[in-house]
């Protein structure tokens, strides 16, 4: 684990500074040219991001533990090597290990347009292989400017191949989660895990009037989270995944979460980033998969 002593070196002066969060947390500050974020190494966790003039990006619960081995409630978990409950091993961490470990970081800088870029990684342990019996380096890329872009980079460093899945498990910031749509997802097929994972086929914008838990497979396409009490559109690209999740665990789900306020369901929507169940992924040894996000605000 990095000591601030040690992080010292990767300073930017008024641009980039690392402190101590809530219960002693090593933190990233980021004040790039065009945009704000915090960025937790427990986890490797972005949770917060303001391109300048803009309310915030993404949702963060004020009800979060702050604790290594504990996840962050709201921002960009990283999901990896499983998404979900791990199938067989009901005794297993929720959505695998990445987000409750501790990165390091690698490196970091900034493009002559401002934006600033971290280069985390987080490779097996003891910890990792008692859990997931393989060798594994990830190697996740943040740049902060006027747009979002996150890469995670999985590269099997073993001798034998492995299957795993992953996402970038982002909670964005609304006004009103009944008062959104999200378009891309017009007839793609979905699991509905409010409904026995019974698999359906999307047919309109995606409206959220109920508990909403959708693992759509099969689709490469860009969302758009139209929110017209922020008078704004989040534009969701992405690469190298397959599945796109879609979730807000309404009122009874929400009451149900220590780490999530009971009033603040209104306020969030997943839309994430992922490989996993028809598109979970196998890598050769000294193979590496790219997975990348991009996230832009477009004023309405
Ligand atoms: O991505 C949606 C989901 O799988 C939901 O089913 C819910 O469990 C959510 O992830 C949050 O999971 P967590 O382990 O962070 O409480």
């Amino acid at each position: 684990m990095q000591l601030l002593t040690e992080l010292a070196r990767f300073e930017i002066p008024d641009v980039l500074r690392f402190d101590a969060g809530p219960s002693g947390l090593v933190r990233a500050r980021v004040s790039a040219a065009d945009a704000a974020a915090v960025l937790y190494f427990n986890g490797a966790h972005l949770a917060e991001y303001q391109p300048v003039g803009e309310d915030d990006v993404l949702f963060t619960s004020g009800k979060s533990a702050y604790e290594v081995g504990k996840p962050i409630r709201g921002g960009v978990p990283i999901i990896f090597p499983w998404f979900g409950p791990r199938k067989d091993h009901p005794e297993h961490p929720m959505h695998g290990f990445a987000r409750t470990k501790v990165w390091t970081l690698r490196e970091a800088g900034q493009d002559p347009d401002g934006t600033v870029v971290l280069i985390f990684t987080l490779h097996d342990d003891e910890q990792t292989r008692a859990l997931w019996p393989h060798s594994f380096e990830l190697r996740y890329t943040v740049r902060i400017g006027q747009v979002l872009q996150l890469s995670l980079e999985v590269k099997n460093t073993s001798d034998a191949p492995f299957s795993f899945e992953e996402a970038l498990h982002t909670y964005f910031f609304v006004d009103s989660v009944q008062d959104v749509t999200v378009t891309g997802l017009d007839g793609a097929e979905y699991y509905d895990k409010t409904d026995g994972l019974k698999r359906k086929t999307e047919t309109d914008p995606v409206k959220i009037a109920a508990e909403t838990d959708r693992l759509y497979v099969n689709t490469k396409s860009a969302c758009v989270l139209d929110d017209p009490g922020f008078e704004r559109q989040i534009v969701v690209e992405k690469a190298g995944s397959d599945s796109t999740v879609v979730w807000n665990p309404w009122i009874a789900k929400a009451a149900a979460m220590p780490d999530f306020g009971d009033e603040e369901w209104p306020s969030m929507l997943c839309i994430e980033t992922v490989n996993a169940a028809d598109n979970t992924l196998s890598l050769d040894p000294g193979a590496t998969h790219r997975m990348d996000v991009t996230i832009r605000v477009e004023r309405k």
